[in-house]
C-alpha cells in the first residue's frame, strides 16, 4: 500500500496495482489558441502551467507501473453524438464540427483533438473517446476499469470545474475513491479551480481528495510522506 499523508481532507491510501491515472482531456483543443476553448472566449494560457505538472506526474505513474487511462472530449465526424443543444450553446465564434485553425473543432481524428505532445499516450495506455463532459457517460470507461481490477483513481486534467469535476462525480457514484493532483488540473477560472478543490474535499472527502504534486510522485516512488 501507498499513502499521501498530506493528502486532504485526510491521508488517501492505495495500492499501485490497484489503481489508474486518469489524464482529462489535455488536447489542443482546450490548450492552444485556435480550439474548443478559445473560441468560447476563454485565455487558453491560463492552462499551460498544468502540462509540465501533469508531465511529471505521467513519469512517475509510469514508472510506478499505474494503468494510465487519457481520455479526449471529441465527436464523431458526422456529429450523430453531438447533441443540437452542445453545439448551439454559448456565442462562438467557430462551434463544434466548424473548421478552424486546428482542423474541425472537437472532432475525432483532427490535429486539433489531439492530446498535446508533451503528453502524447504510450503504446498500450487506454485512450477513451467522450462526446460528454464526464468520461463515464457513452464509453467503456467502466469496463476497463473493472476488468483491471481498479478500485483507485488518480486525476490530472481541464477543465477543473467541468470535464474533471463531472468524472470525479461519475467516478464517486460508481464506488471509486478519487483524488485530484493539483498542480496538474486548471481552469479559464481560477476562483472556480480553488472552489471545484474545496468541494471536493469538503464534508470528509465528499466526492474525493486533493493533493499537491511533490506529495503525489513521493508516494508513487515509495516515499510515503
Ligand atoms: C469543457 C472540458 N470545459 N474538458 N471541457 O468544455 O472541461
Amino acid at each position: 500500500m501507498a499513502t499521501i499523508a498530506a493528502a486532504q481532507p485526510f491521508a488517501f491510501e492505495f495500492d499501485p496495482a490497484a489503481t489508474a491515472l486518469v489524464v482529462i482531456d489535455m488536447q489542443r483543443d482546450f490548450l492552444e489558441p485556435g480550439g474548443f476553448g478559445e473560441t468560447l472566449g476563454n485565455d487558453v494560457s491560463l492552462l499551460a502551467p498544468t502540462v509540465p505538472a501533469t508531465a511529471r506526474l505521467l513519469a512517475a505513474a509510469r514508472a510506478a507501473g499505474l494503468m494510465v487511462v487519457h481520455t479526449r472530449e471529441s465527436h464523431r465526424p458526422d456529429l450523430s453524438d453531438c447533441p443540437p443543444a452542445k453545439r448551439q450553446r454559448g456565442k462562438c465564434a467557430l462551434r463544434i464540427g466548424d473548421a478552424g485553425p486546428m482542423g474541425r473543432i472537437l472532432v475525432r481524428g483532427e490535429p486539433g483533438n489531439d492530446i498535446v505532445p508533451a503528453l502524447a499516450p504510450l503504446a498500450g495506455e487506454v485512450v477513451i473517446d467522450k462526446p460528454g463532459k464526464g468520461a463515464f457517460y457513452a464509453t467503456d470507461l467502466m469496463d476497463r476499469l473493472t476488468a483491471a481490477g481498479i478500485t483507485h483513481l488518480i486525476f490530472a486534467g481541464v477543465t477543473t470545474e467541468v470535464c474533471v469535476q463531472t468524472t470525479m462525480r461519475e467516478a464517486n457514484d460508481r464506488g471509486f475513491d478519487g483524488l485530484l493532483v493539483e498542480e496538474c488540473t486548471g481552469s479559464y477560472f481560477p476562483e472556480f479551480k480553488q472552489a471545484t478543490l474545496e468541494m471536493i474535499r469538503a464534508q470528509g472527502a465528499i466526492v474525493g481528495w486533493t493533493a499537491g504534486l511533490a506529495a503525489v510522485v513521493a508516494a508513487l516512488a515509495g516515499d510515503d510522506e
